[in-house]
Protein backbone atom coordinates (compact mmCIF):
# COMPACT_ATOMS: atom_id res chain seq x y z
CA UNK A 1 0.00 0.00 0.00
CA UNK A 2 1.61 3.27 -1.10
CA UNK A 3 1.56 5.85 1.94
CA UNK A 4 -0.53 8.87 1.71
CA UNK A 5 0.73 11.33 4.38
CA UNK A 6 4.69 10.69 3.52
CA UNK A 7 5.85 13.12 5.35
CA UNK A 8 4.07 12.52 8.78
CA UNK A 9 6.06 10.01 10.56
CA UNK A 10 4.45 7.59 13.19
CA UNK A 11 3.33 10.17 16.44
CA UNK A 12 5.47 8.95 19.74
CA UNK A 13 5.04 10.55 23.17
CA UNK A 14 8.59 13.11 23.43
CA UNK A 15 7.46 14.48 26.80
CA UNK A 16 6.39 17.97 28.01
CA UNK A 17 10.04 19.27 26.72
CA UNK A 18 9.52 17.90 23.01
CA UNK A 19 9.43 21.14 20.75
CA UNK A 20 8.36 18.55 17.75
CA UNK A 21 5.01 19.82 16.37
CA UNK A 22 4.80 16.17 15.42
CA UNK A 23 4.95 14.83 18.70
CA UNK A 24 2.90 14.15 21.78
CA UNK A 25 3.88 16.41 25.06
CA UNK A 26 1.30 14.47 27.49
CA UNK A 27 -0.43 11.44 25.44
CA UNK A 28 1.28 8.81 27.00
CA UNK A 29 -0.97 5.84 25.24
CA UNK A 30 0.92 3.26 27.96
CA UNK A 31 1.05 5.09 30.67
CA UNK A 32 -0.71 3.60 34.13
CA UNK A 33 -3.00 6.04 35.38
CA UNK A 34 -5.32 4.85 38.17
CA UNK A 35 -4.66 1.74 37.63
CA UNK A 36 -4.95 1.53 33.77
CA UNK A 37 -3.38 2.64 30.67
CA UNK A 38 -4.09 6.12 29.49
CA UNK A 39 -5.24 4.86 25.82
CA UNK A 40 -7.39 2.99 27.72
CA UNK A 41 -9.30 5.98 29.58
CA UNK A 42 -9.10 7.98 26.30
CA UNK A 43 -10.76 5.64 23.66
CA UNK A 44 -10.17 8.46 21.03
CA UNK A 45 -11.65 8.77 17.22
CA UNK A 46 -11.35 10.31 14.29
CA UNK A 47 -14.05 11.59 12.30
CA UNK A 48 -14.72 10.86 8.92
CA UNK A 49 -16.27 14.04 7.87
CA UNK A 50 -14.50 16.32 9.06
CA UNK A 51 -11.06 14.60 8.84
CA UNK A 52 -11.38 12.40 5.32
CA UNK A 53 -14.15 14.71 3.44
CA UNK A 54 -14.09 18.37 4.53
CA UNK A 55 -11.76 20.87 3.03
CA UNK A 56 -12.72 24.08 4.40
CA UNK A 57 -15.11 25.57 2.41
CA UNK A 58 -18.03 27.49 3.97
CA UNK A 59 -20.73 29.87 2.56
CA UNK A 60 -17.69 32.75 1.58
CA UNK A 61 -15.46 30.24 -0.02
CA UNK A 62 -14.43 26.94 -1.14
CA UNK A 63 -12.08 24.44 0.56
CA UNK A 64 -8.29 24.86 1.24
CA UNK A 65 -7.84 21.81 1.84
CA UNK A 66 -7.08 19.00 -0.64
CA UNK A 67 -8.68 15.54 0.64
CA UNK A 68 -8.41 14.00 -3.05
CA UNK A 69 -5.42 11.72 -1.78
CA UNK A 70 -4.88 11.19 -5.22
CA UNK A 71 -8.24 9.58 -6.66
CA UNK A 72 -11.17 12.01 -8.54
CA UNK A 73 -13.36 12.90 -5.84
CA UNK A 74 -16.90 11.60 -6.07
CA UNK A 75 -15.83 8.09 -7.41
CA UNK A 76 -15.34 4.66 -5.68
CA UNK A 77 -11.62 5.29 -5.99
CA UNK A 78 -11.68 8.51 -3.83
CA UNK A 79 -14.06 6.41 -1.60
CA UNK A 80 -11.38 3.62 -1.08
CA UNK A 81 -7.80 6.56 -0.96
CA UNK A 82 -10.12 7.93 1.82
CA UNK A 83 -10.37 4.78 3.56
CA UNK A 84 -6.12 3.85 3.28
CA UNK A 85 -5.68 7.87 4.12
CA UNK A 86 -7.81 7.37 7.38
CA UNK A 87 -5.96 4.12 8.47
CA UNK A 88 -3.17 5.43 7.82
CA UNK A 89 -3.60 8.62 9.79
CA UNK A 90 -5.38 6.19 12.56
CA UNK A 91 -1.97 4.16 12.93
CA UNK A 92 0.16 7.21 12.69
CA UNK A 93 -1.26 9.02 15.72
CA UNK A 94 -2.38 5.07 17.87
CA UNK A 95 -6.30 6.00 17.37
CA UNK A 96 -8.12 2.62 17.64
CA UNK A 97 -11.65 3.86 16.47
CA UNK A 98 -13.75 6.11 14.08
CA UNK A 99 -17.06 7.40 13.54
CA UNK A 100 -19.03 7.62 10.26
CA UNK A 101 -22.35 9.26 8.59
CA UNK A 102 -23.09 6.74 5.36
CA UNK A 103 -22.69 9.45 2.89
CA UNK A 104 -19.15 10.10 4.40
CA UNK A 105 -18.21 7.03 3.14
CA UNK A 106 -19.02 6.80 -0.62
CA UNK A 107 -20.45 9.18 -2.75
CA UNK A 108 -24.71 9.12 -2.79
CA UNK A 109 -25.79 8.10 -5.99
CA UNK A 110 -29.14 9.10 -7.61
CA UNK A 111 -30.86 5.91 -6.51
CA UNK A 112 -30.97 4.49 -3.20
CA UNK A 113 -29.84 0.93 -4.65
CA UNK A 114 -26.58 2.41 -5.72
CA UNK A 115 -25.80 4.07 -2.78
CA UNK A 116 -26.50 0.72 -0.98
CA UNK A 117 -24.54 -1.21 -3.27
CA UNK A 118 -21.67 1.37 -2.94
CA UNK A 119 -21.81 1.09 0.97
CA UNK A 120 -21.43 -2.26 0.60
CA UNK A 121 -18.53 -1.81 -1.60
CA UNK A 122 -16.89 0.22 0.99
CA UNK A 123 -17.36 -1.55 4.07
CA UNK A 124 -15.73 -4.77 2.60
CA UNK A 125 -13.19 -2.58 1.92
CA UNK A 126 -13.15 -1.17 5.39
CA UNK A 127 -13.72 -4.53 6.91
CA UNK A 128 -10.56 -5.91 5.11
CA UNK A 129 -8.47 -3.09 5.99
CA UNK A 130 -9.42 -3.55 9.93
CA UNK A 131 -8.35 -6.71 10.06
CA UNK A 132 -4.61 -7.26 11.37
CA UNK A 133 -5.13 -3.79 12.86
CA UNK A 134 -6.90 -3.12 16.30
CA UNK A 135 -8.77 -0.28 14.97
CA UNK A 136 -12.69 -0.29 15.49
CA UNK A 137 -15.41 1.28 14.69
CA UNK A 138 -16.99 3.69 17.67
CA UNK A 139 -20.37 4.75 15.87
CA UNK A 140 -22.29 4.91 12.77
CA UNK A 141 -24.56 7.28 11.72
CA UNK A 142 -26.89 8.10 8.64
CA UNK A 143 -26.92 11.61 7.27
CA UNK A 144 -30.02 12.43 7.40
CA UNK A 145 -29.63 16.52 6.71
CA UNK A 146 -27.40 16.95 3.49
CA UNK A 147 -29.85 15.94 0.96
CA UNK A 148 -32.34 18.54 0.01
CA UNK A 149 -35.27 15.82 0.33
CA UNK A 150 -34.51 16.35 4.20
CA UNK A 151 -34.95 20.17 4.67
CA UNK A 152 -38.14 19.76 6.65
CA UNK A 153 -35.85 17.17 8.32
CA UNK A 154 -36.47 13.10 8.21
CA UNK A 155 -38.09 11.60 11.06
CA UNK A 156 -40.05 14.69 11.34
CA UNK A 157 -40.71 15.34 8.10
CA UNK A 158 -43.87 16.11 6.17
CA UNK A 159 -43.61 13.51 3.30
CA UNK A 160 -43.97 10.26 4.01
CA UNK A 161 -42.06 9.26 1.41
CA UNK A 162 -38.82 11.42 2.68
CA UNK A 163 -40.07 9.32 6.01
CA UNK A 164 -39.90 6.01 4.23
CA UNK A 165 -36.35 7.08 2.84
CA UNK A 166 -34.80 8.26 6.25
CA UNK A 167 -35.86 4.55 7.50
CA UNK A 168 -34.01 2.72 4.90
CA UNK A 169 -30.94 5.26 5.18
CA UNK A 170 -31.06 4.57 8.92
CA UNK A 171 -31.50 0.51 8.26
CA UNK A 172 -28.60 0.61 5.66
CA UNK A 173 -26.13 2.58 8.14
CA UNK A 174 -27.16 0.18 11.07
CA UNK A 175 -26.21 -2.72 8.83
CA UNK A 176 -23.04 -1.20 7.76
CA UNK A 177 -22.26 -0.07 12.03
CA UNK A 178 -23.15 -4.23 12.93
CA UNK A 179 -20.75 -5.05 10.13
CA UNK A 180 -18.10 -3.18 11.08
CA UNK A 181 -18.70 -4.15 14.85
CA UNK A 182 -19.49 -0.72 15.72
CA UNK A 183 -20.22 -0.11 20.13
CA UNK A 184 -22.73 2.64 19.27
CA UNK A 185 -25.34 4.12 17.00
CA UNK A 186 -26.07 8.25 16.90
CA UNK A 187 -28.94 10.13 16.31
CA UNK A 188 -28.05 13.42 15.74
CA UNK A 189 -31.63 15.34 14.91
CA UNK A 190 -29.80 16.66 11.89
CA UNK A 191 -32.92 18.75 10.92
CA UNK A 192 -34.98 17.25 13.30
CA UNK A 193 -36.70 20.88 14.56
CA UNK A 194 -38.57 23.48 12.85
CA UNK A 195 -38.54 27.33 11.69
CA UNK A 196 -42.06 28.79 12.28
CA UNK A 197 -44.93 27.23 14.36
CA UNK A 198 -47.37 28.31 11.49
CA UNK A 199 -46.66 25.39 9.35
CA UNK A 200 -45.67 22.96 12.27
CA UNK A 201 -47.50 20.03 14.69
CA UNK A 202 -44.52 19.41 17.06
CA UNK A 203 -46.57 16.71 18.94
CA UNK A 204 -47.35 15.00 15.31
CA UNK A 205 -43.44 15.71 14.47
CA UNK A 206 -41.99 14.14 17.91
CA UNK A 207 -43.95 10.97 17.81
CA UNK A 208 -42.70 10.26 14.15
CA UNK A 209 -39.29 10.62 15.59
CA UNK A 210 -39.87 8.26 18.57
CA UNK A 211 -41.75 5.63 16.06
CA UNK A 212 -38.43 5.58 13.61
CA UNK A 213 -36.04 5.35 16.71
CA UNK A 214 -38.46 2.29 17.79
CA UNK A 215 -38.45 0.74 14.50
CA UNK A 216 -34.71 1.38 14.27
CA UNK A 217 -33.73 0.10 17.93
CA UNK A 218 -36.16 -3.05 17.09
CA UNK A 219 -34.33 -3.35 13.60
CA UNK A 220 -30.68 -3.46 15.28
CA UNK A 221 -31.45 -6.08 17.91
CA UNK A 222 -33.03 -8.02 15.33
CA UNK A 223 -29.58 -7.96 13.41
CA UNK A 224 -27.51 -8.43 16.61
CA UNK A 225 -26.49 -5.10 17.78
CA UNK A 226 -25.75 -4.90 21.26
CA UNK A 227 -24.36 -1.71 21.50
CA UNK A 228 -25.98 1.48 22.43
CA UNK A 229 -28.05 4.09 20.38
CA UNK A 230 -27.08 7.49 21.11
CA UNK A 231 -28.83 11.32 20.72
CA UNK A 232 -26.59 13.73 20.26
CA UNK A 233 -28.83 16.94 21.58
CA UNK A 234 -28.11 20.06 19.94
CA UNK A 235 -30.36 23.48 20.21
CA UNK A 236 -29.84 25.03 17.07
CA UNK A 237 -28.47 25.17 13.75
CA UNK A 238 -29.33 23.80 11.20
CA UNK A 239 -33.12 24.76 12.34
CA UNK A 240 -34.09 27.51 14.82
CA UNK A 241 -35.67 25.10 16.84
CA UNK A 242 -34.28 21.58 17.38
CA UNK A 243 -35.73 18.94 18.76
CA UNK A 244 -32.93 17.60 21.04
CA UNK A 245 -31.95 20.95 22.51
CA UNK A 246 -30.18 19.84 25.44
CA UNK A 247 -29.21 16.28 27.92
CA UNK A 248 -32.66 17.25 29.94
CA UNK A 249 -34.92 17.34 27.17
CA UNK A 250 -33.64 14.18 25.25
CA UNK A 251 -33.48 12.25 28.68
CA UNK A 252 -37.01 13.70 28.93
CA UNK A 253 -38.19 12.45 25.32
CA UNK A 254 -36.80 9.13 25.32
CA UNK A 255 -38.41 8.62 28.57
CA UNK A 256 -41.47 9.71 27.68
CA UNK A 257 -41.33 7.09 24.64
CA UNK A 258 -40.18 4.29 25.99
CA UNK A 259 -36.48 4.46 24.27
CA UNK A 260 -34.58 4.78 27.80
CA UNK A 261 -33.26 1.42 28.13
CA UNK A 262 -31.85 1.38 24.42
CA UNK A 263 -30.13 4.88 24.12
CA UNK A 264 -27.79 7.29 25.65
CA UNK A 265 -26.62 10.69 25.30
CA UNK A 266 -23.36 11.22 22.99
CA UNK A 267 -22.50 14.78 24.55
CA UNK A 268 -20.63 17.14 22.21
CA UNK A 269 -18.84 19.93 23.77
CA UNK A 270 -19.75 22.51 20.99
CA UNK A 271 -23.78 21.92 21.39
CA UNK A 272 -23.68 22.43 25.22
CA UNK A 273 -22.02 25.44 24.90
CA UNK A 274 -24.65 26.27 22.07
CA UNK A 275 -27.33 25.32 24.49
CA UNK A 276 -26.15 27.92 27.04
CA UNK A 277 -24.74 25.15 29.18
CA UNK A 278 -21.44 24.05 30.22
CA UNK A 279 -19.79 21.00 28.50
CA UNK A 280 -19.89 19.59 32.17
CA UNK A 281 -23.47 19.96 33.12
CA UNK A 282 -24.44 17.95 30.08
CA UNK A 283 -21.50 15.31 31.12
CA UNK A 284 -23.44 15.57 34.24
CA UNK A 285 -26.87 15.33 33.88
CA UNK A 286 -26.09 12.62 31.40
CA UNK A 287 -24.23 10.78 34.21
CA UNK A 288 -26.94 11.23 36.65
CA UNK A 289 -29.58 9.50 34.57
CA UNK A 290 -27.24 6.64 33.67
CA UNK A 291 -27.02 7.69 29.81
CA UNK A 292 -23.58 8.76 30.01
CA UNK A 293 -22.08 7.31 26.95
CA UNK A 294 -19.82 8.89 24.46
CA UNK A 295 -18.52 12.41 23.61
CA UNK A 296 -17.67 14.35 20.72
CA UNK A 297 -14.81 15.82 22.39
CA UNK A 298 -14.51 19.56 20.08
CA UNK A 299 -14.98 23.22 21.38
CA UNK A 300 -16.50 26.12 20.49
CA UNK A 301 -15.72 29.91 19.96
CA UNK A 302 -17.59 31.28 22.94
CA UNK A 303 -17.47 34.69 21.11
CA UNK A 304 -19.34 33.09 17.77
CA UNK A 305 -23.19 32.04 17.80
CA UNK A 306 -22.46 29.02 15.51
CA UNK A 307 -21.39 25.48 15.69
CA UNK A 308 -17.05 26.12 14.80
CA UNK A 309 -16.44 22.28 15.89
CA UNK A 310 -12.35 23.65 16.82
CA UNK A 311 -9.56 20.99 18.11
CA UNK A 312 -10.02 20.91 21.99
CA UNK A 313 -7.52 23.67 23.48
CA UNK A 314 -8.99 24.20 26.91
CA UNK A 315 -7.11 22.28 29.40
CA UNK A 316 -10.01 23.43 31.80
CA UNK A 317 -12.91 22.34 29.85
CA UNK A 318 -11.03 18.92 29.10
CA UNK A 319 -9.92 18.26 32.94
CA UNK A 320 -14.07 19.12 33.87
CA UNK A 321 -14.85 16.28 31.14
CA UNK A 322 -12.62 14.19 32.29
CA UNK A 323 -13.38 14.87 35.93
CA UNK A 324 -17.25 13.69 35.11
CA UNK A 325 -16.34 10.52 32.94
CA UNK A 326 -14.10 9.01 35.95
CA UNK A 327 -16.89 10.11 38.45
CA UNK A 328 -19.11 8.34 36.05
CA UNK A 329 -16.66 5.17 35.93
CA UNK A 330 -15.88 5.74 32.63
CA UNK A 331 -17.27 6.13 29.40
CA UNK A 332 -19.06 2.78 27.05
CA UNK A 333 -18.36 4.79 24.03
CA UNK A 334 -15.39 7.32 23.11
CA UNK A 335 -14.02 10.29 22.85
CA UNK A 336 -14.46 11.38 19.30
CA UNK A 337 -12.80 14.45 17.29
CA UNK A 338 -15.60 15.46 16.02
CA UNK A 339 -13.44 19.16 15.14
CA UNK A 340 -12.09 19.89 12.25
CA UNK A 341 -8.54 22.83 11.28
CA UNK A 342 -9.68 26.29 11.01
CA UNK A 343 -9.94 27.25 7.07
CA UNK A 344 -6.07 28.51 7.18
CA UNK A 345 -4.53 25.29 8.42
CA UNK A 346 -4.51 23.11 5.15
CA UNK A 347 -1.50 20.97 5.04
CA UNK A 348 -0.65 17.31 6.53
CA UNK A 349 0.79 18.35 9.00
CA UNK A 350 -2.38 20.59 10.24
CA UNK A 351 -4.23 17.60 9.84
CA UNK A 352 -2.10 15.67 12.56
CA UNK A 353 -1.61 18.49 14.54
CA UNK A 354 -5.28 19.11 15.32
CA UNK A 355 -5.56 15.22 16.59
CA UNK A 356 -2.21 15.81 18.39
CA UNK A 357 -3.21 18.88 20.01
CA UNK A 358 -7.29 17.17 21.04
CA UNK A 359 -5.34 14.03 22.37
CA UNK A 360 -2.49 15.95 24.22
CA UNK A 361 -5.37 18.39 25.85
CA UNK A 362 -7.38 15.41 27.12
CA UNK A 363 -4.43 13.72 28.28
CA UNK A 364 -4.04 16.92 30.61
CA UNK A 365 -7.70 16.50 31.33
CA UNK A 366 -7.21 13.26 32.49
CA UNK A 367 -3.38 14.09 34.72
CA UNK A 368 -5.37 17.07 36.20
CA UNK A 369 -8.78 15.43 36.88
CA UNK A 370 -7.56 12.51 38.71
CA UNK A 371 -5.24 15.23 40.68
CA UNK A 372 -8.18 17.08 41.73
CA UNK A 373 -10.09 13.64 42.71
CA UNK A 374 -7.11 12.49 44.79
CA UNK A 375 -7.16 15.57 46.72
CA UNK A 376 -10.52 15.00 47.78
CA UNK A 377 -10.98 18.49 48.53
CA UNK A 378 -13.95 19.30 46.46
CA UNK A 379 -15.61 16.42 46.84
CA UNK A 380 -15.43 16.86 50.98
CA UNK A 381 -16.41 20.14 50.55
CA UNK A 382 -19.80 19.04 47.70
CA UNK A 383 -20.63 16.19 50.84
CA UNK A 384 -20.35 18.72 53.37
CA UNK A 385 -22.58 21.06 51.78
CA UNK A 386 -25.61 19.02 52.32
CA UNK A 387 -24.34 17.90 55.45
CA UNK A 388 -27.68 19.32 57.13
CA UNK A 389 -29.66 16.94 55.62
CA UNK A 390 -28.24 13.82 57.04
CA UNK A 391 -26.74 15.15 60.25
CA UNK A 392 -29.72 16.59 61.85
CA UNK A 393 -32.99 15.25 62.58
CA UNK A 394 -35.15 16.99 60.32
CA UNK A 395 -32.83 16.50 57.81
CA UNK A 396 -32.56 12.95 57.86
CA UNK A 397 -36.83 12.45 58.18
CA UNK A 398 -36.94 14.46 55.20
CA UNK A 399 -34.34 12.60 53.07
CA UNK A 400 -36.02 9.17 54.28
CA UNK A 401 -39.55 10.57 52.97
CA UNK A 402 -40.90 10.44 56.99
CA UNK A 403 -42.22 13.71 57.40
CA UNK A 404 -45.28 15.71 55.57
CA UNK A 405 -45.46 19.44 54.55
CA UNK A 406 -47.72 19.98 57.96
CA UNK A 407 -44.77 18.80 59.89
CA UNK A 408 -41.94 20.85 58.25
CA UNK A 409 -44.46 23.83 58.09
CA UNK A 410 -44.86 22.92 62.19
CA UNK A 411 -41.17 22.38 62.47
CA UNK A 412 -40.38 25.84 60.52
CA UNK A 413 -42.99 27.66 62.71
CA UNK A 414 -41.67 26.31 66.09
CA UNK A 415 -37.63 27.57 64.54
CA UNK A 416 -39.03 30.95 63.80
CA UNK A 417 -36.12 31.79 61.52
CA UNK A 418 -33.82 29.72 60.31
CA UNK A 419 -29.72 29.99 59.71
CA UNK A 420 -28.54 31.41 57.02
CA UNK A 421 -26.88 28.18 54.73
CA UNK A 422 -23.30 27.52 54.82
CA UNK A 423 -20.87 29.49 52.73
CA UNK A 424 -20.74 28.36 49.16
CA UNK A 425 -17.30 29.36 48.98
CA UNK A 426 -16.69 29.31 45.31
CA UNK A 427 -13.79 31.41 45.84
CA UNK A 428 -12.22 29.34 47.77
CA UNK A 429 -12.60 25.83 46.21
CA UNK A 430 -11.89 27.89 42.77
CA UNK A 431 -8.27 28.18 43.96
CA UNK A 432 -7.89 25.17 45.23
CA UNK A 433 -8.48 24.00 41.89
CA UNK A 434 -5.57 26.31 40.73
CA UNK A 435 -3.18 24.94 43.84
CA UNK A 436 -3.54 21.95 42.88
CA UNK A 437 -3.28 22.39 38.71
CA UNK A 438 -0.17 24.22 39.30
CA UNK A 439 1.12 22.72 41.94
CA UNK A 440 5.27 23.10 41.27
C1 LIG B 1 -23.34 18.27 13.72
C2 LIG B 1 -23.11 17.07 14.48
C3 LIG B 1 -22.76 15.85 13.66
C4 LIG B 1 -22.98 14.62 14.47
C5 LIG B 1 -23.18 13.39 13.68
O1 LIG B 1 -23.47 19.37 14.25
O2 LIG B 1 -22.10 17.34 15.42
O3 LIG B 1 -21.48 15.95 13.16
O4 LIG B 1 -21.93 14.41 15.38
O5 LIG B 1 -24.21 13.51 12.78
CA1 LIG C 1 -20.67 20.52 16.23
CA1 LIG D 1 -21.07 16.00 16.75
Amino acid sequence: MKEIFKNIPTIKYEGADSKNPLAFKFYDPDKIVLGKKMSEHLPFAMAWWHNLCATGADMFGRGTADKSFGAKEGTMEHAKAKVDAGFEFMQKLGIKYFCFHDVDLVPEADDIKETNRRLDEISDYILKKMQGTDIKCLWGTANMFSNPRYMNGAGSTNSADVYAFACAQVKKALDITVKLDGRGYVFWGGREGYETLLNTDVAFETENIARLMRMAVDYGRSIGFKGDFYIEPKPKEPMKHQYDFDASTAIGFLKAHGLDKDFKMNIEANHATLAGHSFRHELRISAINGMLGSIDANQGDLLLGWDTDEFPFDVYEATWCMYEVLKAGGLTGGLNFDAKNRRPSYTDEDLFAGYILGMDTFALGLLNAVKLIEDGRLDKAVEDRYSSFRNTKIGSKILNGECSLKELSDYAEKLGKPELPSSGSQEILQNIVNGVLFKK
